[in-house]
């Protein structure tokens, strides 16, 4: 990196915090990309795939409907990786800047719960929880267990008898707290976008909607991404080495 990148990211993260310490409301925008260093692989970037398969095809109704012992290992497969890793100092930092601004929500993507264990509380899990089980009939919910993983596939409900399925949003499935999570985007003065690529929908609208009721918003992303051209200031860097820099002093 030559002086002058330094001297650019350091002018880019002055001006990002600038747009944080001005901000009352800041909502942040979460995807893959902030657990990538807690050694949870993204869904597009390398490492993402599971026996070859893509990730995408097998996180939809009609798969699970149509191989569901696959499906269920692929989600245990999963599950177990997610076991082993914890929060790292990105999860952290937001869960700091929530502690330091009473108004500020964190809307996430992910399905991995490591916000909630930082201790992110005013929280939305849009695509919902991978480390929980629904029943498909009576949607009866439960913590998942480690001796229902594997090749047998997917237990039954212990009140009525049904299949369990993994408590996330499929693909093609709608997503039941978007309405919310738009609400809380077009109150906010600041939305930070952290580690997507603003493929997924309704999700990344979400900074959207933030930016048409007139926040700024801020992108942390090695990457340039689907929602880096409605971006004030976009930082290029990981989220869990520029989060601790950008927040520093402000939570
Ligand atoms: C809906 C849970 C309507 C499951 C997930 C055609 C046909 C059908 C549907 C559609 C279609 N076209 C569009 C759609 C809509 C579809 C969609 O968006 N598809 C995409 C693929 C085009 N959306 C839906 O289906 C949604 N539902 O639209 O319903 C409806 C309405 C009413 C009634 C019926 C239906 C539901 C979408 C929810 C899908 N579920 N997860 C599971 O996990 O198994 S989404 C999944 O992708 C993950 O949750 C992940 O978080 C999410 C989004 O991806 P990203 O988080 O952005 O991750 P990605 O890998 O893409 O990017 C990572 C980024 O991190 C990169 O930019 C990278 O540069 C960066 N990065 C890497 N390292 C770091 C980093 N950043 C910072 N620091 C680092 N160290
Ligand atoms: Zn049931």
């Amino acid at each position: 990196m030559t002086d002058a990148d330094r001297e650019a990211d350091d002018r880019r993260l002055r001006a990002a915090r600038e747009h944080i310490v001005a901000a009352s409301r800041p909502v942040v925008l979460t995807g893959a990309g902030v657990s990538a260093e807690s050694g949870i692989p993204t869904f597009r970037g390398t490492g993402g795939l599971w026996r070859d398969r893509d990730p995408l095809a097998l996180a939809t109704p009609q798969a699970f409907a149509r191989e569901p012992a696959l499906v269920w290992e692929f989600y245990s497969w999963r599950r177990e990786r997610v076991r082993a890793c914890a929060p790292n100092a990105a999860h952290h930092a937001l869960a700091a800047l929530e502690q330091a601004r009473p108004e500020c929500w964190l809307i996430t993507q992910n399905v991995d719960g490591l916000h909630r264990a930082a201790g992110s509380q005013r929280l939305i899990e849009l695509h919902g929880n991978l480390m929980i089980d629904r029943c498909q009939r009576c949607r009866h919910e439960r913590a998942a267990v480690p001796e229902d993983e594997g090749a047998q596939g997917p237990p039954r409900c212990d009140r009525c008898g049904g299949s369990l399925r993994p408590g996330v949003v499929w693909f093609g499935e709608p997503v039941e707290q978007i309405e919310r999570a738009f609400e809380l985007a077009a109150q906010a003065d600041l939305v930070l976008v952290v580690g997507t690529s603003g493929v997924v929908e309704p999700a990344a609208s979400v900074a959207r909607v933030a930016r048409q009721a007139g926040a700024s918003v801020i992108e942390i992303n090695p990457d340039e991404s689907l929602l880096t051209a409605i971006a004030d200031v976009s930082i290029r860097g990981a989220a869990a080495q520029v989060l601790p820099r950008l927040l520093a002093g402000l939570t």
